[in-house]
């Protein structure tokens, strides 16, 4: 390894040993990185210097008119909170930076200012309550904070357990953006070697304690070079724009280092419903979206009441695009949705497809510089059309901080993802549900996604989870929990046309014996179901 920049050395101290490491491939020319690498001065700097300056880079609502931030400004910005980080709060490289607040340009700022100083970003969703903020700030032993004051409460929770926190600062108070406002927007980046950790990102896991993952500054890079180089193609006229929280790595690449290198810019929205979703795509003319399944689903059904015409490649990811919400959304807006399969410990996406690629049932193949594979129990490569378990290796992949787990994703040089997979002939990859989340009624193998896909395609169902209930006589019983669109009855002849919809339209065995209806799906904040709730539910 290259000599590391960092003085506070945790990050590396902590990182597995190397023979836990996945293996790691760099295939293809733009994956050929210098040993001494800033990602911050990659996405910003190099930019500038290459002529972007003058170019919108940020765009962000104020008020009722929009606010337009050039490459030259958002780096005048993020070199004056540098400035302030180093100057103001001691921040020295390798010390770990916990940055709390919805979407905006001051957290895009702060994201690169950290990076350009040398210190380890740890993004933080909003809505993490006191206990799972206490968990991570001990965990990566985070020493200072920078926090929206609009969020400052549950911070002020967690103070009085996280000793190692030492230096917290909250924008939108006067005192401190008047600080940031007065420092130098000159800053010389910390000469960071390509292997020093720029991201320790906590997985969404809906149990267990959350696990760091930890990526390097190439890693920054090389999450910009494969999914969106191969796939969405951006060019530097393209808006980005999307739901993803910058603290989780869908959105981190999405709806900031992406656009930044190539180019483009993105529109930082703080909150999403469906309505204003489209709202602001027709404000901020957006051509890139990024978002969960379940939006789409939910936009496919107002999309006639606004002009969208800007919008021209729509990303879906976190979880299952189910066929029925690909088929609405494309009929509601012409677009086929690129759906890609990523993770926090590979950062982004490793398989997915470029839109002309689609296959209806599959999540894509492996983007060049990925190699996938699905193993069966054995380790041993599973013949096309066997079930078994998602394998991936690329350039970037698992390095659990400090934690056991590293070996039950990192097995043999391959990232196992927990997902149970097929490959087709053609080397697309079908999903079939979570490992665990397999039910498994009768000795059959049911897979509950498969089941939802199913229910979706009935016309009064709006939402829906299948998960296994346990059955003293199966084992498991096929369970759907159903949210049906208004104007719908939750009764037991819609129970009935439900199982009959399913029956008909796969194999009749997989009919969920148990249903369900509720007003609503319990998910997480990255638009995940957390099923767990729905098998213990009612
Ligand atoms: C599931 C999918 C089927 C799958 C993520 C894009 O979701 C992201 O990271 P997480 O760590 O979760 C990873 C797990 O989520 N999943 C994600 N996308 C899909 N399942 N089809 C998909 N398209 O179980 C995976 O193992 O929260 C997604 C980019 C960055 C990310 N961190």
């Amino acid at each position: 390894m290259t000599l590391s920049a960092h003085i506070d050395s945790f990050a590396r101290d902590n990182l597995p040993p190397r023979e836990q490491w996945p293996e790691f491939k760099f295939d293809l020319p733009e994956l050929n990185y210098p040993e001494r690498m800033n990602c911050a001065a990659v996405l910003l700097d190099d930019m500038v210097k290459a002529g972007h300056g003058d170019r919108v880079a940020v765009r962000a609502a104020h008020e009722s008119h929009i606010v337009e931030c050039t490459y030259a400004q958002l780096q005048a910005q993020a070199n004056r909170v540098a400035n302030f980080l180093v100057g103001e709060m001691g921040l020295k490289p390798g010390n770990r930076v916990l940055l709390r607040g919805p979407n905006n340009p001051m957290m895009a700022a702060s994201w690169l200012a950290v990076f350009k100083a040398g210190g380890i970003c740890v993004g933080s969703m909003p809505l993490l309550r006191a206990k799972e903020l206490t968990e991570i700030v001990n965990k990566a032993e985070i020493t200072h904070a920078l926090c929206d004051k609009r969020l400052e409460a549950e911070l002020k929770l967690t103070l009085p357990s996280c000793p190692c926190l030492k230096s917290v600062k909250y924008w939108y108070d006067d005192a401190t953006d008047a600080l940031i406002g007065r420092q130098s927007t000159a800053f010389s980046n910390i000469d960071t070697s390509a292997e020093d950790v720029a991201v320790i990102a906590f997985t969404s896991g809906t149990t267990g304690k959350p696990k760091g993952t930890m990526h390097f500054h190439r890693d920054v890079i090389a999450m910009c070079d494969c999914f969106p180089r191969s796939c969405l193609k951006p060019g530097r006229d393209d808006i980005f724009i999307g739901s993803p929280p910058l603290a989780f790595t869908f959105g981190l690449g999405g709806l900031l280092c992406f656009p930044l290198r190539f180019g483009a810019s993105t529109a930082l929205v703080e909150k999403f419903t469906p309505d204003s979703m489209l709202e602001a795509i027709q404000k901020f003319k957006a051509t890139i979206l990024f978002t969960a399944p379940t939006m789409y689903r939910a936009l496919a059904g107002i999309w006639k009441n606004h002009d969208l015409s800007s919008l021209k490649k729509c990303v879906s990811a976190g979880e299952a695009l189910p066929d029925a919400t690909r088929r609405v959304f494309r009929e509601a807006s012409g677009i086929e949705i690129i759906d890609g399969i990523g993770a926090t410990e590979m950062i982004h996406i490793f398989i997915s497809h470029a839109p002309e690629h689609v296959k209806y049932g599959a999540t894509g193949h492996a983007i060049p510089g990925y190699t996938a594979t699905v193993l069966d129990e054995n380790g041993e490569r599973c013949a096309p059309g066997q079930i078994g378990r998602l394998a991936v290796k690329g350039p970037t992949g698992c390095r659990y901080l400090a934690d056991d787990r590293q070996k039950n994703y990192a097995i043999d040089g391959w990232n196992v993802t927990g997902d149970a997979y097929v490959m087709d002939m053609d080397g697309y990859f079908h999903y079939q549900a979570r490992t665990d989340d397999m039910i498994i009624s009768a000795g059959y193998n049911i897979a509950g996604p498969e089941v939802e896909g199913a229910l979706l395609a009935h016309p009064a169902v709006a939402e829906c989870g299948v998960v296994g209930a346990p059955d003293e006589e199966r084992g498991m019983v096929v369970k759907a929990v159903v949210v049906l669109k208004p104007g719908n009855r939750p009764d037991d002849e819609m129970k009935k046309n439900l199982q009959d919809h399913v029956k008909q339209s796969i194999a009749p065995y997989k009919y969920p014996r148990e249903i369900e209806f509720v007003a609503a799906l319990p998910r997480t904040e990255t638009g995940k179901l957390q099923r767990f709730k729905l098998r213990t539910a009612s």
